[in-house]
């Protein structure tokens, strides 16, 4: 019992919408192609005070097997149903009235993380504390997608590096690869780079990743599949660079094993696939006690998820730059105030109870696709 932050909750009514937001840039990676998005919020209500929560699938099932439809139909026919009217005390609790779900990870978080932020609220404390967190600024990098060609690749490498983004990440695909990080080595000697190759690879490429190996990246993100980790520890052992696990963890018990089995040095941690702040916080102890450094992972957020990102990092593991870069990168404007911006290189913690950040209910409303409330007289 954490004593007076532990506030017995009960969730009158939950809003899901399903919001339609333009990228500023066309992201490229190995497994697809994504401009305009369908974003899920939603709105939690309980005790008089509002709790909110993002669903960070993409459109498409292609870096995981969630999406903004499967996302829709887990709240609305499994999720949801089982909270609303019911009161839950902690995180835990919520938690384990969700156990029958399995998978739908992204779907749970987007409660569960609603839920922390009434917690917080009814606390009348930042977010970030109750999730034990060190309150400072924030270091963060930039994600940098595949370009069309390998001068726009160096032209991106320049510009993010000119606006202070502490770490360059470049997404690769088998083709797209060793060329472009050679031209943005030799442009950026002393630059902290790395790669992310979203499960595109196989063991039979290891030639390529010893290439890659010369180039004195942080680390090499998830080259081979999302299910392995057998072919990752004979990768890694081959390579002087850490690989940096993402889609191959969805659980503390999964890093524990990566970890222990040399799958990788470096952990991803993204609140959507782990199921929430409460598990996220038990990946980054994992990777602590074996003291792999955690790095908070980005899925193109709106500002909502943006801001419990940015919570979530300031737990002591997350010792390497995010990929929580300015949201004026991706958005022309965002759904909350104030803006979440990187100052040379940093992002700073919000302040104020919860989320420390105000929905900008107009543009949510232009930006709605579709929307549906389950309250408690219903449920
Ligand atoms: O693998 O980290 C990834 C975006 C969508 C899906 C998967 C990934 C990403 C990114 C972008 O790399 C991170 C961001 O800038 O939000
Ligand atoms: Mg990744």
């Amino acid at each position: 019992m954490l004593g007076s932050l532990e506030v017995r909750m009960k969730i009158e009514r939950v809003e899901l919408r399903e919001l339609s937001a333009r990228l500023r840039f066309r992201f490229e990676t190995s497994f697809g192609s994504e401009q305009d998005l369908r974003k899920l919020i939603l709105t939690v209500h309980a005790e008089g005070l509002e709790g909110y929560g993002e669903v960070t699938a993409g459109n498409e099932p292609g870096y995981s097997y969630e999406t903004a439809d499967t996302a829709w139909a887990a709240l609305e026919h499994y999720v949801l149903p089982r909270v609303v009217g019911r009161s839950f005390a902690t995180a835990a609790e919520l938690l384990a009235e969700l156990a029958g779900i399995r998978g739908h990870n992204m779907a749970v978080a987007a409660l569960e993380t609603a839920f922390w932020d009434l917690q917080a609220k009814a606390a009348g404390v930042p977010l970030w504390t109750l999730l034990g967190g060190v309150g400072r600024d924030l270091p963060v990098g930039a994600s940098i997608g595949i370009q069309a060609s390998v001068d726009a690749t160096v032209e991106q490498a320049l510009r993010h590096a000119e606006q202070g983004y502490q770490r360059l990440k470049f997404k690769i695909k088998p083709g797209w690869d060793v060329a472009p990080l050679r031209a943005v080595r030799s442009a950026l000697p002393d630059m902290a780079l790395s790669v992310d190759a979203n499960s595109a690879y196989r063991l039979t490429d290891a030639r390529t990743f010893q290439l890659l190996d010369e180039l004195g990246l942080d680390y090499i993100e998830q080259p081979l599949a999302h299910d392995d980790l057998a072919d990752h520890v004979k990768l890694q052992a081959m390579l002087a660079t850490p690989l940096c696990l993402d889609e191959s963890v969805h659980s503390p018990e999964d890093a524990r094993k990566a970890l222990e089995a040399g799958a990788g040095r470096v952990i991803n941690v993204k609140l959507g696939r782990v199921r929430g702040h409460l598990q996220a916080r038990r990946v980054a102890d994992v990777a602590l006690a074996f003291g792999a450094p955690v790095w908070c992972g980005g899925m193109l957020e709106l500002g909502i998820g943006r801001a419990h990102n940015l919570h979530m990092t300031a737990h002591e593991a997350f010792t390497l730059p995010g990929d929580t870069s300015s949201a004026s990168r991706y958005w022309d404007e965002d759904i909350v105030e104030p803006l979440l911006e990187a100052v040379d290189g940093f992002q700073r913690l919000p302040q104020g109870p919860g989320l420390g950040v105000t929905l900008k209910r107009e543009l949510i409303e232009r930006a709605t696709v579709r929307s549906l409330t389950v309250d408690a007289g219903a449920a």
